[in-house]
């Protein structure tokens, strides 16, 4: 008879910290980390991040594949996945984390204090007098696990705030818009832009030279999710004509961002080095362990996504 056991893997997360922190959850759970697996015929869960080509066929009796992140861009599009149940982390820690990084971009121009930090490096006291929260429109794209947390804060704060996803939402504050006119609609009216939107085949590039174009001119771009939501070069030159004011980015196509990259040179572009959110394993360790309680139960789990869907 075969055990119930779970591999972990990953090339960038630490091990210990995952199994102490499954462990305080599931102390029967019997976890493995690659290589270390024992008889594959034992593992029932996995919770990987970019395991190697042909991992998930090694293991016959593989019930539950987690992603050890949210962006699942990378899983779903692999060609060696297995008919298991698929899901993703959230937690607490993460969305206050991402909650924090939009507020503070979003406030860093809306309070104009990009303008600022470029007055004190010339020494010169530049005063623009400030704006009323309400006039200033924020369209978030993407009110997923982490869009609408943030949205709803932006708007609790007094943003005027829309946002646009697949479905319609109910999140108070917020318009919610949807479709290709939704689309439209939140990029023409947002000064400022948010995007939390997963990388899919649908979404692949859907901020083209014509999309971007639709933004009132000087507005600012905020890309926390993922670089190929959006046509690199039709940014670019945006940013370069002034078409679009600021742009603050997060993510990138590569990581880390090459050093002769256009990007590093164009001081309206505010780069942070994929950092807007992480995973804390001891809050993400209880929706871990609730999945795994539920698949034992013949549930779906927590955080479940459709390989088909793309998120
Ligand atoms: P979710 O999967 O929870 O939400 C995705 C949102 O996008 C949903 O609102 C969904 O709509 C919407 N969406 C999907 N497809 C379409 C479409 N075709 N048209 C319109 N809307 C669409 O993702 P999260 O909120 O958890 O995360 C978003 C992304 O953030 C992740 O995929 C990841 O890439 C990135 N990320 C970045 C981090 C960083 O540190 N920079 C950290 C963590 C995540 P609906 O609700 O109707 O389904
Ligand atoms: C994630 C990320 O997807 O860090 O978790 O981008």
């Amino acid at each position: 008879m075969s055990g119930d056991a779970l591999v972990f893997y990953s090339p960038v997360d630490d091990a210990n910290d995952w199994r102490e922190a499954l462990s305080a959850e599931l102390p029967d759970l019997d976890i493995r980390v690659d290589p270390d697996v024992g008889d594959p015929a034992d593992i029932r869960y996995a919770l990987v991040w970019l395991p190697p080509k042909g991992f998930f066929h090694r293991f016959p009796n593989l019930k539950l594949v987690t992603n050890l992140g949210a962006g699942v861009d990378a899983l779903v599009r692999r060609d060696d996945l297995v008919p298991v149940q698929f899901s993703r982390l959230s937690d607490t820690g993460m969305i206050s984390m991402m909650t924090s990084y939009i507020v503070y971009t979003v406030t860093r121009y809306a309070r104009d204090m990009h303008i600022f930090e470029r007055a004190k490096r010339r020494g010169e006291w530049e005063y623009v007098h400030p704006r009323p929260l309400s006039s200033i429109s924020v369209g978030v794209l993407g009110l997923g696990e982490l869009g609408s947390p943030a949205a709803a804060m932006l708007a609790k704060m007094g943003y005027d705030v829309s946002g646009w996803s697949r479905s319609e939402k109910s999140i108070e504050g917020v318009r919610s818009l949807t479709g290709r006119a939704g689309l439209e609609t939140i990029l023409a009216e947002s000064e400022i832009l948010v995007s939390l939107l997963p990388h899919t085949l649908d979404l692949d590039g859907v901020l083209g030279a014509d999309e971007l174009a639709l933004m009132p001119h000087g507005a600012k771009f905020i890309n926390a999710s993922r670089a190929a939501i959006v046509d690199e070069a039709a940014l670019i030159a945006a940013l370069n004509s002034g078409a679009i004011a600021e742009a603050t980015l997060d993510v990138f196509s590569v990581e880390p961002l090459p050093s002769d990259h256009p990007y590093w040179q164009l001081e309206n572009v505010f780069i942070t080095p994929h950092m807007a959110s992480v995973t804390v394993p001891a809050l993400a360790a209880r929706d871990v362990a609730e999945s795994i309680r539920r698949v034992r139960a013949g549930k779906p789990p927590l955080h479940e996504i459709d390989p088909a869907r793309g998120y």
